[in-house]
């Protein structure tokens, strides 16, 4: 019977130390130490002893129920701390980082109130390729090839017929070749110059518009170009119209604006002449609607142009275009 009390303790404390998880140990608990146990039963086996028999055995019987007791807690203690996370741990009730909240790109901005402005006169947004065909960019455009304004233009060429967009325009002559007057669309987009300093970058933005139809006249020009800058700077802004010339449009017009500097003093930003340029446009020349296959005896139009990025350095009196390129989220966040 000692014997056996013997074999079951080291039998029970060897499947223990082999115990990997708690169901395990648990089962071990029941088997050798539960109400059907095996120690158990040999406990209740002490009846039938002769009395000094007893003594001894139950004192053993005794001993190796404590020090099954304390093996058993010793597996649950190192079962259940491999389990654990052990050195870095994570307290979920702590409130998450702020990521903040992004702002659009401010020349995404003034691209959207330009758009918005012109489409509540009623025109729609066109768009066209970047890269674009000599004919599109120049030829349709009335600038033909040795033409001084390639020249103005600092064209980027990706092959000889072939070139970054130096203005949104061939958009504008894609949309005419597609469909009939009227026309009333404005066309916004990246264009590249090779050029490169305080005031230009090789590639900027652009919005350009077109309307065509019988009967439009220079003053539908001018109201609706007044109209556009009442909206885009101050409702008392003063303007000029002053004469230009562009190969595309006859006559033309560069509207400027009175300085947001100096008030037409005269000072550094306006170069003394106290006024500011926004804005290029003119009645689309005859020989454009020729191309495109318009009656120019039936249809007139007038066009315009203006760079996002001066627009909006005009706005906010920002003296650098390359601050827009430079991703400082510092400067970007102010818009
Ligand atoms: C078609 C017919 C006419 C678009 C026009 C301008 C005048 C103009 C400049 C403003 C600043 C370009 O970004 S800038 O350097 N643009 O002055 N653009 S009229 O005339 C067109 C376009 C398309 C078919």
């Amino acid at each position: 019977m000692e014997k056996s009390l013997e074999q079951i303790q080291y039998q029970a404390l060897e499947e223990l130390e082999k115990a990997s998880d708690v169901e395990s140990i648990r089962a071990l608990t029941t088997r050798y130490l539960g109400r059907k146990g095996e120690l158990t039963k040999l406990l209740r086996e002490i009846s039938g002893l002769l009395p000094d028999e007893r003594a001894s055995f139950g004192k053993k019987a005794n001993a190796a129920k404590r020090i099954l007791d304390h093996a058993v807690n010793e597996a649950l203690t190192r079962v259940q701390s491999a389990a654990a996370p052990t050195g870095e741990w994570i307290d979920v009730s702590l409130p998450g980082r702020h990521s903040g909240v992004g702002v659009l790109h401010p020349i995404t901005q003034i691209t959207q109130q330009i758009c918005d402005i012109f489409q509540k006169m009623g025109f729609d947004i066109a768009e066209g390729p970047e890269v674009e065909s000599d004919y599109y960019n120049f030829e349709a455009l009335n600038i033909p090839k040795n033409h001084p304004a390639r020249d103005m233009q600092d064209t980027f060429y990706v092959s000889e017929n072939v070139v970054l967009r130096t203005h949104t325009s061939p958009v504008q002559i894609r949309t005419m070749e597609r469909q009939s007057p009227p026309v009333r669309i404005i066309a916004p987009g990246k264009v590249f110059r090779c050029d490169s300093d305080l005031t230009h970058t090789p590639m900027f933005h652009q919005v350009e518009g077109l309307l065509v139809d019988e009967n439009i006249s220079f003053g539908d020009l001018k109201g609706m170009l007044t109209a556009f800058v009442h909206q885009m700077f101050d409702e008392g802004t003063s303007l000029r119209f002053r004469p230009s010339f562009f190969p595309f449009t006859e006559p033309s017009a560069e509207v400027d604006i009175l300085c947001v500097i100096c008030r037409g003093k005269g000072c550094r930003v306006c170069s003394q002449t106290g006024w500011l340029e926004v804005l290029g446009s003119g009645m689309v020349h005859p020989a454009l609607f020729e191309k495109v296959g318009y009656d120019s005896e039936r249809y007139t139009g007038f066009a315009f142009g203006m760079g996002v990025e001066r627009i909006a350095m005009l706005k906010y009196g920002i003296d650098d275009i390359r601050k827009f390129f430079e991703n400082d989220a510092r400067f970007l966040m102010r818009f």
